[in-house]
């Protein structure tokens, strides 16, 4: 049916791709909870440490997507997000630069965690891997369109990294404000990485009305992992209790 009707043009199809939003996890419970100053240390800790597998995901995900890219325009362009996240070593006097994931480890160590904490990622759910491994694997099995286009929450990704640097000083005065490095660093990155994505997937997906229909259907599928990813650190964080009755998140069970 999709296939009678004509695409979107590129100015409607940026806009239903943006309309998406809505459903980004900034307005997850938790993330509105940590918006609020409503988390505490624990549950903040948890999140640092779960999200520490995402961020060691992103350059693996981003090879996968190279490997499947036979262009060397847009492999010239995409392989610098892998250096933003391992960071590079210092070599004929040019400085090092830290990457994105030690940044994380240092935003670990600004909550009160070990540097072992985070890496031996000992703190991580069993849902965060589940979904973070989903999304590795999109981009290993799809297109390497198709896995561009699954970036592009980082459309709305600014706007969360800018909450968390305005809030936080005040809504959690006992982090120290190095800790804040990542999103700063982020906040001009994701803005560069969102120009080429969209870019790309404008173009591709602009063929027919069942491509661009396609198109925000692998942006549904990347913020239902973010979705995921907080609804699995949030149960892993927060004491539940049921009629009453307290459910100890992490169970004590006594092999007699
Ligand atoms: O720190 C984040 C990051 O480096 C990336 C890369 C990008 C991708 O390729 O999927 N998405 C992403 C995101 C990062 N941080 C998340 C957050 O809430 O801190 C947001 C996430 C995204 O919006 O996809």
């Amino acid at each position: 049916m999709t296939e009678q009707l004509k695409p979107w043009s590129r100015e409607e199809f940026e806009e239903k791709l943006r309309e998406k939003g809505r459903g980004y996890h900034i307005y997850h419970p938790f993330h509105v909870m940590m918006y609020e100053g409503k988390l505490t240390k624990e549950q903040l800790q948890s999140w640092v440490a779960n999200r520490f597998y995402y961020q060691i995901a992103i350059p693996m995900k981003d090879a996968a997507i190279l490997s499947n890219c036979p262009d060397k325009e847009i492999r010239k362009e995409w392989i610098v997000r892998i250096t933003d996240h391992d960071g590079v070593d210092g070599v004929d006097g040019k400085p090092a630069q830290i990457g994105g994931i030690e940044a994380w480890i240092q935003l670990g160590q600004a909550v009160g965690l070990s540097r072992e904490d985070v890496t031996s990622l000992k703190m991580v759910s069993p849902g965060v891997r589940f979904a973070v491994d989903a999304y590795i694997n999109f981009a290993k099995q799809r297109s390497w369109q198709e896995s561009v286009c699954s970036s592009l929450t980082e459309l709305f990704a600014p706007h969360i990294h800018q909450q968390r640097i305005s809030s936080w000083p005040t809504m959690y005065p006992w982090i120290k404000e190095e800790g804040l490095s990542y999103f700063k660093k982020r906040l001009t990155e994701a803005r560069r990485d969102v120009e080429q994505g969209l870019s790309v997937t404008l173009d591709y997906f602009s063929t027919s009305r069942e491509m661009q229909l396609k198109a925000l259907d692998i942006l549904q599928f990347k913020l239902n992992v973010l979705w995921a990813i907080a609804d699995s650190i949030m149960l892993a964080s927060t004491d539940i209790k049921v009629e009453g009755r307290d459910y100890l998140r992490q169970p004590v069970i006594n092999f007699e």
